[in-house]
């Protein structure tokens, strides 16, 4: 690696901290609350049987695709970041329907309003079903032969629908209808869709002699593609142009591209370069390709698959600090005292002379009190004194840390300032312990708003440093499925160096 930037220090510079109070095993059981309900899988969902990472910021479908100007159509929308499909519920307590199968949708960001996504399903693998889309010449693809689709689903403005087709009419002329009522002659099931926000879950009920076969399966595939919508588009999907508009998309050199902005792809394939397959002059379709899934027994714990990903992240992470703190040792050793209060009191820092940097931010503090970037590293240098402390005075320790670090983030006004409010204030929060302080997961929060920034600036190792605490962050507080998706960021933005 060369020569680490200045910016990565901060990423890096509290890394390997050791958690404070390791032995808080008397205080966590003296402040932790009872947990000893288990949550009926049905309320939930049931058990997640597969989950499938996306990855972040390809929502540009065959790579050139721009949003709507539309302004619901915040950056993030349409980029999906993981899919869950859930096993079967039988039988769920105090939940209509009481037969279910659970998916969901997770994105980057904005409202289910402005999506519709269609998900297709080969429930059976035999080979048979539809090899068209729901509506003709709506999103522009075709579908991988070995994989003809058995049910269709649509999530459009919100609202959800399962379409079947019906038996023996498989090959009816259709056209498109804009109402939204595919032509053609379908068995209609309306889905229970539940909208959060970034989340969108769906509820298919089974109880139904055509649906009931989701019980049987042992294996679908799932297409699952992402548009934009529009409530008189063909397929209710927004069109795309060369330039865009209040109502289309921008960025499309041909009527043939595919008017998706993201999907799931199967592991060995490019999205990119899957959605640009289709040709201009045999007027053939790009192709899409299905995810496989096993509905049951499936290994449900995202740790056996994450570990071995994780393990060698965090050895180039603690490699990488440690040469920061190397080069701050050196800076260090040879400072100028005339320097800057600044430069000195950062230098310190890195270098791990607490009691320095102490010195050096109070001096700066006691001249500008309001000053976030000082108060953001004053808020970390009285956490870190907490550890090895008695536990109280520890709790108290962290308490003060807090109120230096919350001002810090309140005041902090350009980049610089928000990136040490969040990485400082974020770092304490994954080194105390969540237990006590209920902390991990806007320290989450604040790493992924660094990253954010970061990743503005071209500065992948930092974003990677960034994205990588915000999965200890969630995974401490117990949350390992939205863990994962940063994991996985963190690991993509590494292997790019
Ligand atoms: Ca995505
Ligand atoms: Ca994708």
């Amino acid at each position: 690696m060369k020569k680490i930037p200045a910016v990565f220090c901060l990423a890096l510079g509290l890394f390997g901290v050791p958690v404070f109070f390791i032995q808080s095993g008397l205080l966590s059981r003296v402040l932790v609350q009872a947990t000893g309900l288990r949550v009926d899988p049905g309320f939930t969902g049931g058990e997640p049987a597969a989950r499938i990472y996306d990855d972040l910021g390809d929502d540009t479908g065959e790579g050139n695709l721009s949003y709507p100007s539309y302004r619901g159509f915040v950056p993030g929308s349409l980029d999906l970041v993981r899919y869950t499909v859930y096993e079967p519920v039988y039988h769920a307590q105090w939940v209509e329907p009481r037969e279910y199968w659970q998916l969901e949708l997770h994105f980057a960001d904005g409202e289910a309003a402005v999506r519709t996504v269609m998900i297709y399903l080969d429930m059976d693998g035999d080979g048979r079903g539809r090899l068209d889309t729901l509506d003709a010449s709506a999103e522009e693809i075709g579908f991988d032969p070995l994989h003809p689709w058995d049910w269709a689903i649509r999530l459009a403005g919100g609202e959800g629908a399962l379409f079947i087709p019906a038996a023996g009419r498989q090959d009816t002329e259709r056209q498109s209808f804009p109402s939204g009522e595919p032509e053609g002659d379908f068995e209609t099931v309306r889905l229970r869709v539940f909208n959060e926000g970034r989340t969108t879950k769906i509820r298919i009920p089974l109880e139904t002699r055509q649906t009931h076969l989701a019980y049987a399966a042992e294996k679908t595939w799932h297409y699952v593609l992402v548009g934009g919508y529009d409530g008189l588009g063909r397929g209710m999907f927004t069109t795309v142009e060369r330039r865009r508009t209040n109502r289309s998309g921008g960025g499309a050199s041909s009527p043939l591209v595919p008017k998706i902005y993201d999907m799931i792809t199967p592991d060995s394939l490019n999205q990119a370069a899957l959605l640009a397959g289709w040709n201009g002059e045999t007027l053939e379709r790009a192709l899409v390709y299905p995810v496989e899934i096993a509905m049951k027994g499936a290994d449900r714990s995202f740790a056996s698959q994450g570990l071995g990903e994780a393990a060698s992240l965090k050895a180039r992470m603690a490699a990488a600090a440690e040469k920061s703190r190397a080069e701050g040792a050196a800076a260090w050793a040879a400072m100028d005292e005339a320097a800057p209060l600044w430069t000195r009191g950062e230098t310190a820092f890195r270098a791990g002379d607490h009691g320095q940097a102490e010195r050096l931010f109070a001096e700066i503090l006691a001249a500008e009190p309001d000053n976030p970037k000082a108060l953001a590293y004053m808020g970390s240098l009285i956490a870190l004194k907490a550890s090895g402390a008695p536990a109280l005075a520890a709790v108290d320790l962290v308490t003060r840390a807090f109120r230096d670090l919350d001002r810090a983030v309140e005041l902090a006004g350009d980049e610089e300032e928000k990136l040490a409010a969040y990485m400082n204030r974020g770092n304490v929060s994954l080194s105390v312990p969540n237990t006590v302080f209920n902390k991990a997961l806007s320290g989450a929060e604040d790493f992924l708003k660094a990253a954010e920034i970061y990743r503005f600036r071209g500065n992948a190792p930092s974003a990677a440093a960034a994205y990588y605490n915000a999965f200890r962050c969630f995974a401490a507080a117990g949350n390992d499925e939205e863990g994962g998706t940063w994991l996985r960021e963190a690991a993509r933005l590494a292997a790019e160096e």
